[in-house]
């Protein structure tokens, strides 16, 4: 009876309290599960490849804002980084299909780098055994990072722009899902938005990003399982609401960058599990950056790497997180992590 009397007579300090016990509480909540990305092991900074005379070399990596320019001073016009764990039975078609196509359309002017996160089934030296013997290539076009722990696919693809040297840079996944001549599309959007009236030199960050958003209601989506489909639009949904309105599929693991676009997104981003895409988005929009939407060719491939249910859950917990962290000023887009 008195504790209730005290509760009316003092409503308003106790519902200020609440209130701030209420945002404290989430503000705490909300660091706890907040991201930063692990500092890199010495060994990830260097970078495996075959030299001219096809001995397995290990050098230091460039850095993407230094290195404009090949060892013999050639310049890269498009890197492609591929995420890869564990992808012996599904690496080779996709290399296949990207290596016949950018030695056509750019001769030597491109690179590949494989970020192997953490495999467990030998990635790195399969990968180089079929760049020796297969794509007879060598360390100016492909080369290798190495991860002694698995950190997820954002923190490769992180890893792996931080240190590329193209003017264009891609990622690709490594089950070959995407068509990768599709990226010639990619770039042409790219090309065609980042001139600046201030001429070359202020080149304009831009993004293009593969969707598969025109394929919903055709047989490579409607074939996959009904518990899949339904979880994906369960995402969609919550992507929605928490603030990416304008783009249809943010998930599509083909998605290109020019330079200055590299340079405002990938240092900034904390995310390293699967929901590292929207963490881009997000940035890209808070800094303003054009964000083309192209659709793409894309098929299902087998021997997915998601744990349905577990990576699910994880997906929609770290989208609040990353809305929330950025709100509360826990993640900030002007310094770097
Ligand atoms: N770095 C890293 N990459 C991963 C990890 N798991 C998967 N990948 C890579 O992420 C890419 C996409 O993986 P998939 O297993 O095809 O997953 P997905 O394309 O999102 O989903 P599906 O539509 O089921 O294929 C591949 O290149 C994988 O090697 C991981 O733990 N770390
Ligand atoms: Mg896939």
């Amino acid at each position: 009876m008195v504790a209730l009397r005290f509760l009316i007579e003092n409503r308003n300090t106790v519902c200020f309290t609440f209130l701030v016990a209420l945002v404290l509480s989430l503000y705490l909540l909300v660091y706890l599960f907040s991201h930063t990305p692990r500092p890199p092991y010495p060994e990830e900074l260097r970078y495996t490849a075959i030299d001219e005379s096809g001995v397995e070399i290990t050098r230091a990596l460039p850095n993407v804002g230094e290195a404009q320019k090949m060892d013999d001073d050639e310049e890269i016009i498009l890197s492609v980084v591929i995420p890869s764990y564990n992808e012996t039975g599904r690496i080779l078609l996709m290399l296949t299909d990207a290596i016949n196509f950018l030695k056509e359309k750019y001769g030597s002017k491109w690179e590949i780098v494989i970020v192997d996160d953490g495999s467990t089934d030998n990635t790195t030296q399969y990968c180089l055994k079929i760049c020796r013997e297969e794509f007879k290539l060598d360390y100016r076009q492909f080369r290798i990072i190495k991860f002694s722990q698995n950190r997820g696919k954002g923190g490769a693809v992180r890893q792996g722009f931080l240190h590329i040297r193209g003017k264009y840079g891609l990622f690709a996944d490594a089950d070959g899902a995407s068509n990768f001549s599709d990226v010639a599309k990619l770039i042409e959007a790219v090309q065609t938005c980042e001139v600046s009236s201030r001429g070359v030199e202020a080149v304009k960050p831009v993004v293009a990003i593969g969707s598969r958003a025109h394929m919903v209601n055709t047989e490579a989506v409607i074939k996959r399982s009904m518990i899949r489909n339904c979880l994906m639009y369960g995402f969609h949904t919550l992507v929605f609401i928490f603030g990416i309105r304008t783009i249809k599929d943010t998930q599509c693991g083909f998605k290109l960058f020019n330079k200055p676009a590299i340079l405002k997104i990938f240092p900034y981003l904390h995310t390293e599990g699967w929901i590292f895409d929207v963490e881009i988005l997000i940035l890209a929009i808070r800094k303003r950056i054009q964000i083309k939407e192209i659709p793409i060719s894309w098929h299902e491939v087998d021997g997915s790497k998601m744990a349905l249910a577990i990576d699910s859950i994880k997906m929609a917990r770290d989208l609040v997180i990353i809305r929330m962290a950025y709100l509360l000023g826990i993640y900030r887009d002007d310094r770097k992590c």
